[in-house]
């Protein structure tokens, strides 16, 4: 009998006990590999909290693994022997175990997928590469389902998932009778809004000896490691969830894009990170959403909007970036080619909305939805900030960021650099938005009520700008017919002016010092 060993190497965002690669086989007979490897913590180099989440939570993965029976080889960042990357680690694992064949999850990028593919005939080995099955939507059907349609709307894939999964459904009507409850989701915050304190969990030994690591070998990074407080393990992030469900959900949805200055987590459930990595089950925390909804202690509004963003908008951000790539990271429809401005990384801006977004994002490796939609994204759009950069920056910032699910967010949803692929219409928007759905404008040495000049919101400007500039590719589109009306009825004079102060304003960005998002080559594994 052969028993040579197979080999499952798990990535840093596998980290799940149901993985596909860990069902059906013989535990005796199988060696799981996870490894810490300089490449994957720096082909873009990543915010120093999404480092140490992702070491701490793959070692105590390790940990669990161990306890449920399996056989982990685990190789540390700091191993002499380490080469830097995972093929190199697949590769070592070969012989250390005279290994018989991989077996491998699909990986959630494409330049790992592409890798993957290769590992067969360079490394002389068998390799089956399983699909991932913690999406509730595989590949091909969300590529069957996009063979079938001419517009790709996200809205009409979330009824197909309500209707497959049964969530949120009285036989076959959707429940409350409608799909969507977005209108009464826009609530702006009133003042002296009470907000519940987010969940912390103090570092262990294991998180602190991370730190440490990560203070040492990636502390020029961008970030902040201080008061680090993520769930790193499953009982972890199972408790930041209840925590979300029991003080945060009923109002999630009436205050969903509302911002507040210093309140980083808002009633946002601050799971995307722990989900993306393998902490938490999709599908079950939508049922248990639902089941809060069910037993009277959430609103439909809240329920339906937070159980749209897991079934609907993941499953089908996931989808596009397969459908579109390797094209959607080449994407620039608008021609967007500034050079990203710096304080999207210093924070050093007279903007007060945009300092306090790129603050949360230092501090927490976190900004929620409308901070980096309607703000950061926003600016980026209308300052025609070069799609590359602004992917990568995203990519590093955040904690939940993998290209899969960082990509068509920023190229799609945010830039339109796919055309209008994702999303029907650019999200440009005046600082009237943002007046209306934060408190930012009061603390800002800016006036948003002013149009042009220097003591003017800049957003004011830089809307018409965007729309004058790209009038060319936009003018047809039905939904920017009002905004091109106006613009058309304006007089010349006050068009000029528009122009005027917005390339005045433009004319004062920094571009960023080189080397924050991508190595300059100075970096070397110490
Ligand atoms: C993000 C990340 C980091 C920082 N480090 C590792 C690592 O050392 N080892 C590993 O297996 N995975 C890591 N990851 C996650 C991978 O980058 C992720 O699996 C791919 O980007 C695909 O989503
Ligand atoms: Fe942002 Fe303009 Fe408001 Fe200042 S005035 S906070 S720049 S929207």
């Amino acid at each position: 009998m052969n028993q040579r060993p197979t080999l499952i190497p798990i990535l840093g965002d596998q980290l799940s006990v149901s993985l596909a690669s860990l069902l059906d086989i013989d535990r005796s007979n199988a060696v799981v590999l996870l490894a810490e490897v300089w490449d994957e913590a720096t082909y873009v180099r990543h915010h120093q909290a999404k480092i140490a989440l992702v070491f701490s939570a793959m070692r105590h993965f390790a940990e669990e693994l161990r306890a449920d029976g399996w056989k982990v080889d685990y190789v540390k960042l700091a191993d002499p022997a380490n080469t830097g990357s995972l093929r190199g680690e697949v590769e070592r694992a070969l012989t250390r175990h005279n290994v018989r064949a991989i077996r491998v999850t699909e990986p959630g990028e494409w330049r790992l997928q592409q890798d993957f593919e290769q590992w067969s005939a360079a490394l002389s080995c068998p390799v089956e590469i399983l699909p991932d099955m913690r999406f509730l939507c595989d590949k091909t059907q969300f590529y069957t389902w996009a063979a079938a349609r001419r517009e790709l709307r996200m809205e009409y894939f979330y009824r197909d998932m309500r209707r497959q999964t049964g969530l949120l459904m009285d036989g076959d009507k959707p429940a409350g009778g409608k799909w969507n409850f977005d209108a009464d989701n826009r609530s702006g915050p009133p003042a002296n809004l009470a907000v519940p304190p987010p969940s912390r969990f103090a570092p262990d030994a294991i998180t602190r000896e991370v730190l440490a690591l990560v203070a040492a070998r990636f502390g020029n990074h961008f970030g902040s490691l201080e008061g680090f407080a993520m769930p790193v393990t499953r009982a972890n992030a199972e408790a930041a969830f209840a925590d979300f469900l029991e003080n945060r959900l009923p109002t999630f949805g009436q205050y969903q894009d509302a911002m507040v200055a210093g309140e980083d987590f808002m009633f946002h459930a601050n799971i995307s990170a722990a989900m993306n990595l393998g902490l938490l089950d999709p599908l079950a925390v939508a049922q248990a959403a639902e089941a809060e909804y069910r037993a009277g202690r959430a609103p439909l509004n809240a329920a339906e909007g937070f159980i749209r963003q897991v079934i609907g908008w993941r499953e089908y951000i996931r989808g596009m970036y397969w459908l579109d790539m390797p094209g959607m990271a080449q994407a620039n429809f608008l021609d967007a080619r500034r050079p990203l401005p710096d304080f999207y990384w210093t924070a050093e801006t007279d903007m007060a909305c945009l300092a306090d977004c790129v603050r949360t994002t230092r501090d927490n490796a976190y900004a929620h939805h409308i901070q980096r939609l309607m703000v950061l994204g926003n600016f980026a759009l209308l300052a025609g900030i070069e799609p590359g950069q602004v992917a990568d920056w995203f990519l590093v910032v955040y904690a939940d960021a993998y290209e899969w699910v960082e990509l068509p967010n920023v190229a799609g949803m945010a830039l339109h650099a796919d055309g209008g692929r994702l999303a029907s219409k650019p999200y440009a928007a005046s600082g009237a938005y943002i007046n209306r759905m934060s408190n930012y404008c009061r603390g800002c040495r800016y006036d948003v009520k002013q149009k042009v000049g220097p003591q003017a919101c800049p957003f004011n400007a830089l809307y018409w700008d965007f729309l004058a500039r790209n009038e060319a590719k936009l003018e047809r589109n039905m939904r920017l017919a009002n905004p091109y009306a106006t613009w058309r009825r304006m007089d010349q004079d006050k068009r000029a002016e528009y122009l005027k102060s917005a390339e005045e304003f433009l004319q004062t960005l920094l571009p960023a010092q080189t080397g924050w998002a991508r190595s300059t080559g100075k970096d070397q594994p110490a």
